[in-house]
C-alpha cells in the first residue's frame, strides 16, 4: 500500500472511530477480514475501508416470513458488538419488522417511502421461505400476501439476497410433506438471486456480501445456486480440522466414545461435511470466532445449508463424499514395537546424512517380516545350531 492509500485509510479508520466508538484497530481488523472473506488482497481491505466510511449507505429492505428469526438473530445478537454495530452502519436499514418501532400502517408507510426514494437503488434481502400453496394464504403481512410483497419489493430492487436456507431454498419449512408450498425466493421471483443459506448463516457471509456491494458496485461471483463462491465454492471436508483424522481413519462411533473424546472424525456420526459447500471451518461462526463451529464443538455437521441434505437427510446418516474418495488404504500410525518403517528409517537415515543406511535397515526389517510367518522357531532353532 503505498503512503496515500495509507493516509486515506487512517482517515477513513479515524472517521469511523467517531462515529461507531469502535477502535480504529478494530474498523482496521473487520476490513482485512472482510478482504480475505471475500479473497481480496491488501488493495481490496483499502477499497473497503474508503468504501464504508464514505457512508454512502444503501437502504435496505428487509422481508421476514416463514422463519425463526435465527438470521436476524445472529446477525445482531453478537457476542461482541463491533460485528452489530458495523451491519447497521454499512446499511441504512429502512424496514425490518422485527427491529423497527413502527407498527401497522407506520410500518407500511415506511416501506413504501423506502421503496420511492430508493427506486432501483435499495437492497431487498427476504429472509424466510414463501408459502405459494393455495395463492400464498398461509403468510400475509397488512392483508398481502408474501408472494405479493416479495414480487413488488423485488421488482425495483438493485439486489435481491435471500438470507438463510428458508429464503435460499426452503429450509426447514419445506420438509417433507411441506405443507404450504414453501419455497425460496428465486423459485417465487423466477430469476436468479444471491443466496446466503445456512440455519442460521455466517453473518460475515452477508456482511461480505454487502460490502462486496458497496465496495466495487456489483454483487460477487456466485454458483449456479445462487451462493456466492468465496463463502460456498468448497466443500467443508477439504478445509476441516478434523480431516487429519479422517484419512488416517480415526473415527468416532460414538457420542462420548474415546474418539469422540479425543476430537477425532465425526464422519461416522453421520457428518454431512463431504457433501456440504461452506466456509464454517474457516471463518469460524458468529461473532465468536475460529474453532466455533458444529464440527468443532463435537456436533456432525448436518448440512444445513444444502437443499435435500439439511433437515431432509437423517442427521446421522453417512455423507455422500463428494469429489473424492475415500483413502484405499490408511497408514500406520503406531509402528509395531522393534519395527521400523520405511519413512522412519529413511528419516534416521536423512538426518544422519547416509541414506544407504535406510536401505539397510529396511532391507533387514522386511528380511524379518518375511521370516516371520511360523518361522520364528526355525530361526531360533538355525541359531541354536
Ligand atoms: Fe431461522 Fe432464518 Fe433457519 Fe430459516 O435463518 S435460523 S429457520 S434458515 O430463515 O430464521
Ligand atoms: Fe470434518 Fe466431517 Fe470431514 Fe470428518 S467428515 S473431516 S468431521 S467435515
Ligand atoms: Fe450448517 Fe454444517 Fe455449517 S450444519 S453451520 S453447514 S457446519
Amino acid at each position: 500500500m503505498d503512503e496515500r492509500v495509507l493516509a486515506e485509510v487512517g482517515a477513513a479508520a479515524q472517521a469511523i472511530e467517531r462515529r461507531l466508538g469502535i477502535s480504529r484497530r478494530e474498523f482496521m481488523q473487520f476490513c482485512a477480514a472482510t478482504a480475505t472473506t471475500l479473497g481480496l488482497g491488501a488493495s481490496g481491505s483499502a477499497a473497503i475501508a474508503q468504501a464504508v466510511q464514505a457512508a454512502r449507505r444503501p437502504s435496505v429492505i428487509w422481508l421476514h416470513y416463514q422463519e425463526c428469526t435465527g438470521c436476524s438473530e445472529s446477525l445482531l445478537r453478537a457476542e461482541h458488538p463491533t460485528l452489530e454495530k458495523l451491519i447497521l452502519d454499512t446499511i441504512s436499514l429502512d424496514y425490518h419488522e422485527t427491529l423497527m418501532v413502527a407498527a401497522g400502517h407506520q410500518a407500511e408507510a415506511a416501506r413504501k417511502t423506502a421503496m420511492q426514494e430508493n427506486k432501483g437503488k435499495y437492497v431487498l434481502v427476504v429472509e424466510g421461505a414463501i408459502p405459494v400453496k393455495d395463492n400464498g394464504i398461509y403468510c400475509k403481512v397488512a392483508g398481502h400476501t408474501a408472494v405479493d410483497i416479495v414480487r413488488e419489493c423485488a421488482a425495483d430492487a438493485a439486489a435481491v439476497i435471500a438470507i438463510g436456507s428458508c429464503a435460499s431454498w426452503g429450509g426447514m419449512p419445506s420438509t417433507d410433506p411441506n405443507p404450504t408450498g414453501a419455497s425460496g425466493v428465486a423459485q417465487v421471483l423466477g430469476k436468479p438471486v444471491v443466496t446466503i443459506p445456512g440455519c442460521p448463516p455466517n453473518p460475515y457471509n452477508f456482511l461480505a456480501t454487502v460490502v462486496h456491494f458497496l465496495t466495487f458496485g456489483s454483487l460477487p461471483a456466485v454458483d449456479p445456486l445462487g451462493r456466492p463462491l468465496f463463502a460456498y465454492g468448497r466443500i467443508i471436508h477439504e478445509h476441516c480440522e478434523r480431516r487429519a483424522h479422517f484419512d488416517a481413519g480415526r473415527f468416532a462411533h460414538a457420542f462420548g466414545d474415546e474418539g469422540h473424546r479425543k476430537g477425532y472424525c465425526l464422519y461416522k456420526l453421520g457428518c454431512k461435511g463431504p457433501e456440504t459447500y461452506a466456509n464454517c471451518s474457516t471463518i469460524g461462526f458468529g461473532d465468536v470466532g475460529e474453532s466455533n463451529w458444529p464440527v468443532a464443538c463435537g456436533h456432525p455437521c448436518i448440512g444445513c445449508v444444502e437443499q435435500g441434505i439439511g433437515f431432509t437427510k437423517p442427521i446421522h446418516a453417512t455423507a455422500q463424499l463428494k469429489g473424492m474418495s475415500p483413502p484405499a488404504g490408511y497408514p500406520r500410525i503406531v509402528e509395531q514395537q522393534g519395527q521400523t518403517s520405511f519413512a522412519a528409517a529413511a528419516a534416521l537415515a536423512a538426518i544422519a546424512g547416509a541414506a544407504a543406511g535406510a536401505t539397510a535397515m529396511l532391507t533387514k526389517n522386511l528380511g524379518q517380516r518375511a521370516a516371520q510367518p511360523g518361522s520364528a522357531d526355525k530361526s531360533a532353532a538355525r541359531e541354536e545350531r
